[in-house]
């Protein structure tokens, strides 16, 4: 019998990478999207005829829909990856974050307990270095103390121990993937690399005449998102459940990853300023300017990750450091130029 998964976040970065990761494992892969007034399954066309793949309606904030999906699926894994993702904007709409990306874990839960599964389906929780935020060591460690400094990292520490809760409480199989920034050619168009590198791009062809960024001293551990899936499905294949950290170990601020991508498409950068005021030009034209915009209320500064336990207890393995992800988001990114 084939094992029966179901991916939360599915429309999103890593649900394709893991659905497709799944399907090649001979699992039979069950996905809930929610309604969208425009079409949200771009990233997922290479997959909707494929036998062992099915499409569900569903909402992190129904409980109705997720008992429904679960009770007639019955799976084996459940990978929750579904979430109002975007940190800034998470000091826009902190309530619906925190409905998402905290009470939806727990009604994800509940689904699982209501089905009578708790005992045989194994949970993967999509955690975040965001809940370490200011940080208080590095490089951060599953024993590093937590200080979250969004709705977002908030929302997301309550899910954390909503599922370290529910393993201590019911014994359930429910782990903690603490992963630390992964990119990808899906990534959102509001994260930073991929605006970097959309940008970067269409400044090169003239279509945009300048990029506007927020804090460029940031500094971030940036995996690529088809490694970092692999993590999930290993931490759902062992005899315990326990919480890993996936993450490079490798950091690189905003503005290193401006001065990669311009630099690759031709145009090296030079910068004069500092802080808001600070610009980045190629020769005399202003490519790169700043804008309170795009700064978030509580910056996390730092995020550097140590992955030793993942890599000695689990095998976790990553084929991509910066520099491959970014040529990567590049390539793809200028072949959809040449293909327009
Ligand atoms: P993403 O691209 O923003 O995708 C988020 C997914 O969640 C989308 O499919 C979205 O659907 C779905 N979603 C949002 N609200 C929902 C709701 N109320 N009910 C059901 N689904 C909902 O995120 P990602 O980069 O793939 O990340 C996957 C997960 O890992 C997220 O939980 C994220 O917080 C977490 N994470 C990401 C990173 C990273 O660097 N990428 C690092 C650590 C943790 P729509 O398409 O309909 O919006
Ligand atoms: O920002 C700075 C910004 O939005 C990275 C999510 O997947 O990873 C992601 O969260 C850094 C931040 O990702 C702009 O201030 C400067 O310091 O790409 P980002 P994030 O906030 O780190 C974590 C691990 C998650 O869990 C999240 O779900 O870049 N930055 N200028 C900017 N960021 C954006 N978005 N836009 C700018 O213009």
């Amino acid at each position: 019998m084939n094992k029966k998964a179901i991916i939360t976040g599915i429309t999103g970065q890593d649900g394709p990478y893991l659905a497709d990761l799944l399907l090649e494992k001979g699992y039979e892969v069950h996905a809930i999207r929610r309604r969208g007034a425009t079409d949200n399954t771009t990233r997922i066309k290479h997959i909707l005829d494929h036998d062992n793949f099915w499409l569900h309606y569903g909402d992190l904030t129904d409980s109705s829909s997720l008992v429904k999906i679960v009770n007639m699926v019955k799976p084996d894994e459940v990978y929750n990856l579904g979430a109002m993702s975007h940190v800034r904007i998470s000091f826009d709409i902190p309530e619906y974050t925190g409905d998402t990306g905290g009470l939806g874990v727990t009604r994800m839960l509940e689904a699982i307990r209501t089905a009578g599964l708790e005992k045989t389906c194994k949970f993967y929780q999509a955690s975040t270095s965001e809940l370490y935020g200011k940080v208080v060591e590095t490089p951060q460690t599953e024993a590093t103390p937590f200080w979250p400094r969004s709705p977002y990292g908030v929302a997301k520490l309550y899910a954390y121990w909503m599922v370290k809760n529910y393993r201590e409480s019911y014994g359930m199989y429910a782990c903690n993937g603490i992963l630390f920034n992964h990119e990808s050619p899906k990534r959102g168009d509001d994260f930073v690399t991929q605006k970097i590198v959309k940008a970067a791009i269409a400044i090169s062809y003239g279509e945009q005449d300048k990029l506007t960024l927020g804090n460029l001293d940031a500094m971030r551990d940036w995996g690529h998102a088809k490694d970092y899936v692999k993590g999930m499905y290993l931490m759902l294949q062992q005899d315990k459940p326990v919480d890993y950290v996936l993450a490079t170990g490798e950091i690189h601020s905003v503005k290193e990853c401006c001065e990669y991508v311009f630099k690759k498409l031709g145009m090296p950068l030079r910068w004069e300023g500092n802080g808001i005021e600070e610009k980045g030009f190629s020769g005399d034209k202003l490519m790169i300017d700043c804008s309170e915009d795009f700064y978030r209320p509580a910056e996390v500064q730092l995020l550097h990750g140590d992955s030793t336990k993942a890599q000695s207890e689990l095998n976790w393995e990553f084929e991509h450091d910066f520099y491959s992800l970014m040529d990567d988001m590049v390539d793809t990114e200028l072949m959809k130029h040449v293909e327009k």
